[in-house]
């Protein structure tokens, strides 16, 4: 594939125009493991989830980009909603497999990888973890519309949105992360919503984290975590706000 080099983070990894070689990945892959690349877009924050799952465990993988705004045809072909992230997992022995759903790709990897999980083992505090990795999608969406409003009416409307769907996570989280002590798929989640308030609060202050101490806190102990920094390239600020300022936003207008 032709292409500008794009530095992929704090990964070391350098990708021509498409495919990448992560490096840096301590746990050698077993013979047997299956092959896995993940078909990406740069600031999605849904590729995040999986990028900051893969890291976590310290498994090699292949990175492929696309643009979005003109889907190749081999992504059309294999990705049934026409959306990233995607997951091809390649196990000897049997025809390559495609994942799609950040939520599914999250749970096979957890399932499958050596180390420690994302999910908890009980049942029902890895229910209570799904049910808030659903919710930080809703979070998402909040936050996008936040990001993408035209004006200023539609910018406070979407800041109200999204300060009433980050408290309920004050409630619920215990610290220092979600569940605890241990990382879990549900602060996979809800890191890239995170990071992606805090790029928007540089051009525009939001003051979504008043009286939210615990929030406050846990957002920046996701923030400083090494898989969530490695999870999206070096310039993700500016790539993320130059996507929304071309698209008129109104929040990132000044940046
Ligand atoms: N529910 C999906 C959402 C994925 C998603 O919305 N991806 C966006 C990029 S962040 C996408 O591919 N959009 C392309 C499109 O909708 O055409 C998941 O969790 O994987």
């Amino acid at each position: 594939m032709n292409g500008p080099l794009i530095p992929l983070g704090e990964t070391g990894a350098t990708c021509d125009g498409g495919l990448c070689e992560m490096p840096g990945a301590d746990a050698a892959t077993a013979a047997s493991a299956p092959k896995l690349t993940l078909i990406s877009f740069p600031t999605c924050p849904f590729v995040q989830r999986a990028v900051i799952a893969l890291k976590e465990r310290g498994v090699d993988f292949d990175v492929i980009y696309i643009d979005l705004a003109d889907k190749p045809d081999w992504f059309l072909k294999i990705s049934p909603l026409g959306k990233v992230p995607v997951l091809k997992v390649e196990a000897e022995g049997r025809a390559p497999a495609i994942l799609f759903e950040s939520t599914v790709i999250l749970q096979y990897l957890d399932e499958t990888l050596p180390g420690p999980t994302l999910f908890a083992a009980d049942p029902l505090d890895r229910a209570v973890q799904r049910a808030w990795v659903e919710y930080a999608g809703s979070l998402l969406g909040d936050v996008y519309r936040l990001g993408m409003a035209p004006d200023r009416a539609g910018f406070d409307e979407a800041r109200a949105a999204v300060r009433s769907r980050l408290a309920p996570l004050e409630e619920a989280l215990r610290g220092p992360y979600f569940s605890g002590a241990a990382f879990s798929a549900v602060d996979a989640a809800c890191a890239p919503a995170f990071r992606q308030l805090d790029a928007l609060e540089t051009v525009r202050p939001l003051d979504l984290f008043d009286g939210l101490p615990r929030l406050d806190a846990w957002r920046r102990v996701l923030a400083d975590r090494p898989s969530v920094r490695a999870a999206v390239p070096a310039d993700f600020r500016e790539m993320f706000l130059g996507r929304l300022k071309a698209a008129g936003s109104f929040g990132t207008a000044a940046a």
